[in-house]
């Protein structure tokens, strides 16, 4: 093996694994609240969301369609809104204190709704959003994409980085 390409290697393996980590933290079991196929008619589910500058906990929220909620919000910093458009609700959130919305009927099509923060909150306040999941809708085209291209960059990178190590003839 090539001495450079086998110096390369560690690095290339710990990009790997660190996008893994990455996008495992992103979509992996703790970033995604209980899925609720059947829910049972007349009960409530409490479902929690943290908020911090700026994001959500957990960051996909998904519900049966049909199903009642009640939204347990609380905030680990300074304050931050809840607000789901769609359902009609906006609580405010502060540091500590936990903010429940009355409870909310999800007759809403199948699909993906935003979750977003309602209280300006600083740089992050315009991105600081979370996905609430109706259903099992499928997942929109191109939704690969940010995978496919993060492999390809790699590739890439591994690609210029072998080639520059290559002796010049
Ligand atoms: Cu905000």
């Amino acid at each position: 093996m090539r001495p450079v390409l086998r110096a390369l290697l560690p690095t290339a393996a710990a990009v790997l694994l660190l996008a893994l980590g990455i996008v495992w933290l992103a979509e992996g079991p703790g970033a995604t609240a209980s899925p609720a196929d059947a829910p049972t008619p007349g009960t409530t589910r409490e479902v929690a969301i943290r908020a911090q500058a700026w994001g959500f906990r957990p960051r996909v929220v998904r519900v049966a369609p049909g199903e009642t909620l009640r939204l347990a919000g609380i905030s680990e910093d300074i304050q931050h809104g809840l607000a789901i458009n769609d359902l009609g609700v906006n609580l405010q959130l502060r540091a500590g204190q936990v903010a429940r919305s009355p409870a909310v009927t999800v007759n809403l099509p199948e699909g993906v709704y935003t979750i977003q923060c309602s209280v300006f909150c600083g740089l992050g306040h315009a991105s600081m959003k979370a996905k609430l999941v109706v259903g099992s809708p499928r997942a929109a085209p191109g939704s690969g994409a940010p995978w496919i291209a993060s492999l390809l960059g790699l590739a890439v990178v591994v690609g210029v980085a072998f080639r520059a190590g290559r002796p010049r003839g």
